[in-house]
């Protein structure tokens, strides 16, 4: 059975982006080899509205999801297994969460980065 990827935090829940943890996950997940025939889906949508989940089911990711509270923070990486041609899923934190009180900014930008870099955009209603 081909090996599912760890999840990697791409983005933190502060907005800063990690380079260094994506370095590592192209390494290991050998995206370079893939050279430009490799795709991108993400999930957006309200919070503990089952994207981590939905995206584990249909691509065997690793991403956490859980019944308490908010459980994505910032976005999250991780290669589909099974799946040709090699395609990443990134996982995003619930846009409605209350964490972030009035402040939408990281809402607002981490929507518009999955709508520019992915192939397919989910949209968890
Ligand atoms: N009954 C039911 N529960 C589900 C379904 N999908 C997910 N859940 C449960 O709903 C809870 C939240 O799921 P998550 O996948 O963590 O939701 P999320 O949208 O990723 O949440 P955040 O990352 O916090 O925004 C978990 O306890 C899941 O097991 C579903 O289709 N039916
Ligand atoms: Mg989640």
């Amino acid at each position: 059975m081909e090996e599912d990827c760890c999840a990697t935090q791409l983005i933190y829940r502060a907005g800063k982006f990690n380079a260094v943890g994506l370095d590592r996950f192209v390494k290991e997940v050998k995206l370079a080899e893939c050279g430009v025939s490799y795709g991108v889906v993400a999930i957006v949508g309200p919070q503990s509205s089952g994207k981590s989940a939905l995206q584990n089911h249909l691509f065997t990711t690793q991403f956490a999801n859980s019944r308490r509270s908010q459980t994505t923070k910032g976005i999250w990486i991780a290669k589909c297994v099974g799946i040709e041609p090699c395609t990443i899923a990134m996982d995003l934190e619930g846009t409605d969460g209350r964490e972030r009180g009035q402040d939408d900014t990281f809402k607002k930008q981490s929507t518009l980065f999955a709508l520019a870099v992915s192939d397919i955009v989910l949209i968890n209603m």
